[in-house]
């Protein structure tokens, strides 16, 4: 004979249920059939039992308190990097990138971040904290508009390039030689949370922000056929110069997407990083010296030097005529 199981305990059964399901869908991001790899993640509490961050490197200026990753401070000439240990082995994935970007000054700040997926890590350099001739892929958040030509954009700018080892990143340029897609930003002393995502899935590299406070992604760029390797691996980096701004990253979370049997199949680590879609790089062309005169200018000053010539001429032949006539007074 079975006995009846009280109301109430079917109650708190289906409520221990209903959390346990929705704690694990909250945890597992925006996407619930995408899973979160710890073991590429950054996330709160930073610290393991022992020291320092485990699978995680960082490098220069990097600083870690209770509450954030600080790469760089409000302050001239750092540089700072954190590097995952663990490369990608998974075709298909999503990183994102809660940080923040703060300063005391209101026009003048610099330089910015950078996001990474490549070969080499922990290397210093002049690209954003890290090395050039990258092989793999960078997505800037550069702060500071080195470029003021015809080419220009405004800044805060995030833009991506694909790099397989070869290019070199053009300050001077804001790297709009090697990008193949970017934005114009607004993220800098925001009083909500900031974020960024990239998204690597089926050779489809997508860029996206959420910067006004909706939990909405909005897309910056996406570019088909990216081809990238296997085995890379996740970094943030920051730099200042003379102008500064502190760079900090709250979390790094990367997402498993599904991949098909073929994809999982297939030994992707030799692949050569490359995009058919690409700004060609062009060879690096100085904008004239602001010291050059433009057209109507040498005009005036042409024709005002014709004048005084003139002027002179005329006034030392006067004088000249004035003198003869005084000489023949003189003798006559
Ligand atoms: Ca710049």
């Amino acid at each position: 004979m079975f006995h009846s199981v009280p109301l109430g305990w079917l109650v708190t059964i289906w409520g221990v249920l209903g959390w346990a399901w929705l704690g694990l869908v909250m945890s597992q991001g925006m996407n619930s059939r995408e899973f979160m790899k710890r073991e590429h993640s950054l996330v709160k509490p930073y610290q393991g039992s022992g020291f320092g961050i485990p699978n995680w490197d960082f490098q220069g200026s990097t600083m870690v308190t209770g509450t954030h990753v600080r790469l760089t401070a409000d302050t001239q000439s750092q540089q700072g990097a954190i590097w995952n240990r663990i490369p990608i082995l998974m075709p298909n994935w999503e990183l994102q990138v809660h940080f923040r970007v703060t300063g005391t000054t209101k026009d003048l700040f610099g330089d910015g971040f950078a996001i990474w997926y490549t070969r080499d890590r922990m290397e210093n350099g002049p690209v954003f904290g890290s090395k050039d001739m990258f092989s793999g892929f960078a997505i800037i958040a550069d702060t500071y508009s080195n470029h003021n030509g015809p080419h220009n954009h405004k800044h805060p700018y995030l833009s991506a390039m694909i790099n397989n080892g070869t290019m070199s990143y053009d300050h001077d340029r804001d790297g709009t030689h090697t990008m193949i897609g970017g934005c114009e930003v607004k993220f800098r002393n925001m009083q909500h949370d900031t974020f960024l995502a990239v998204r690597y899935e089926n050779e489809v590299l997508t860029v996206s922000h959420d910067l006004e406070n909706d939990r909405a992604w909005t897309q910056c760029l996406q570019v088909k056929d990216v081809k990238l390797p296997t085995g890379y691996y996740i970094g943030a980096s920051a730099t200042t110069g003379d102008l500064s701004d502190n760079h900090d990253i709250i979390s790094m979370k990367v997402y498993e997407i599904d991949a098909t049997e073929e994809q999982l199949k297939e030994d992707r680590s030799h692949i050569n990083p490359s995009s058919t879609f690409f700004q060609p790089p062009r060879d690096h062309v100085d904008d004239p010296k602001p010291s050059a005169m433009s057209g109507f200018k040498t005009f005036v000053l042409l024709l005002l030097g014709v004048l005084v010539c003139v002027g002179c001429l005329v006034g030392g032949i006067m004088i000249y005529q004035k003198q003869q006539d005084n000489s023949r007074k003189r003798f006559y």
